[in-house]
């Protein structure tokens, strides 16, 4: 995650802003200003255009037809697993699962892997900062097995207790599952340690990567991770596609989720045996347009460069820190020494959901609430924050926008 800073003044962030034809518009008469990447990030010409010809000249189902259509379409779905085989350096391509997003991918393995190996008395280790897609396909499987949550506390910076996780850790652990990057605080997780330590114990790790792959170069080899779990349309890609990483040998001993088409071998009634990897995890007709999307929405981001796009919304996120530290009345919550993309933070005596309505009717969209995180509003006794996300293609005028905004509400409230 920590890339060294590139020299980005070579590239002309300006001309990458206008390749997202949905920011080129007014919202309540006011132009949009698009801070709210967190919950979905937008989709350049590109990766629109290549949907359209899809749509257009492309589509039939997959992995089914003799006929050339068929084929092209298959063809062009599997080119996706590649791009993300490539772009997340994992060894093997039956170790890339197409997924409906992190969500299903975190169901797939609490549910096949869970299933088949926890026992009453087991223990899952999460943490306090997880977004509820990581919390409750763990919970409804410790319920059916017996097995119980371990959760790893945070301080009051929002940074994980790094002691409390190694005491917390047992014979008794049999996974730990854990966000590398916070949607709610902006924490970068220190996943390594955490997967070495686990590792020494024999013990399996996801990490839910939703907020991570977007904004970072992140390589499963190097972290080792045993599941590593994202979404296609919070990088530049369509809703409704995602990726399940795993290691090979995990996904071969694992049994199926769902049952359906595609994922057989051959069905009879007395005996049905499965597909191979990785199509054993992907029952009945996907998600091809938004797979197909996806692969162009990798391309168009390995066009610009990770490493870039990282060093880009560092400048971003730092610059609006800077920003909104200056203003009276306003509280960040999650001041992690390590963070990306995500700002939470809070106006005295303005409900979020109040600021997040006036900040809208000037064109400023954000995301008020508890994120999907509400243990971490918990922890910090609020009932939700308002949150900037930032991507690449948003500018330091987008920043200064959301600060006036923010003036005109506490003036609008007082
Ligand atoms: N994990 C993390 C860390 C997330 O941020 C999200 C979505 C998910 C899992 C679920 O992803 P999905 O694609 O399956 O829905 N986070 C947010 C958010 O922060 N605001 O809206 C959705």
């Amino acid at each position: 995650m920590n890339e060294t800073v590139k020299d980005i003044s070579a590239i002309n962030w300006e001309a990458v802003r206008a390749q997202f034809p949905i920011l080129h518009q007014e919202v309540n008469g006011k132009p949009l200003v698009y801070l709210d990447n967190g919950a979905s990030s937008q989709m350049p010409q590109v990766v629109i255009d290549r949907l359209n010809r899809y749509h257009s000249f492309e589509h039939s189902n997959v992995h089914r037809g003799i006929h050339s259509l068929s084929q092209h379409a298959t063809d062009e779905y599997e080119a996706t697993r590649d791009k993300v085989r490539t772009f997340i350096n994992a060894e093997h391509l039956e170790e890339i699962i197409f997924t409906t997003g992190t969500t299903d991918s975190i169901n797939l393995v609490a549910n096949s892997y869970g299933r088949s190996n926890f026992q009453a008395g087991d223990e899952i280790m999460v943490t306090e900062m997880e977004h509820h897609a990581n919390i409750v396909p763990w919970q409804i499987v410790a319920e059916q097995t017996g097995a119980s949550l371990k959760v790893i506390p945070i301080d009051e910076n929002g940074e994980l207790i790094m002691e409390a996780f190694h005491r917390l850790l047992s014979d008794k652990t049999r996974m730990i599952a854990v966000i590398h990057v916070s949607n709610a605080l902006g924490t970068i997780n220190p996943v390594e340690e955490i997967i070495k330590a686990a590792h020494n114990r024999n013990i399996p790790v996801l990490i839910d990567g939703a907020q991570a792959v977007p904004h970072s170069k992140v390589d499963v080899q190097a972290l080792d991770a045993d599941f590593y779990s994202f979404s296609a349309h919070k990088m530049c890609g369509p809703t409704g596609f995602g990726i399940l990483y795993g290691k090979k040998e995990f996904l071969e001993a694992m049994p199926p989720y769902r049952g359906g088409g595609d994922m057989i071998d051959r069905v009879t009634f007395e005996k049905t045996t499965w597909n191979d990897l990785p199509h054993k995890f992907e029952a009945g007709t996907p998600p091809i347009a938004a797979g197909v999307g996806f692969g162009a929405a990798i391309d168009y981001i390995e066009s610009i460069g990770m490493e870039n796009i990282a060093a880009r919304e560092r400048e971003l996120v730092e610059y609006a820190t800077r920003k909104l530290s200056e203003i009276q009345g306003l509280t960040l919550v999650g001041t992690a020494s390590e963070k990306a993309s995500v700002i939470s933070f809070l106006l005295d005596g303005i409900h979020p959901t109040d600021a997040g309505t006036i900040l809208d009717k000037e064109g400023v969209a954000v995301r008020t609430g508890h994120h999907c995180a509400q243990p971490v509003m918990d922890h910090f006794s609020i009932p939700g924050t308002l949150r900037a996300s930032i991507s690449f293609y948003n500018n330091e005028h987008d920043i200064d926008r959301l600060i006036e905004a923010i003036e005109y509400t506490k003036e609008f409230f007082v």
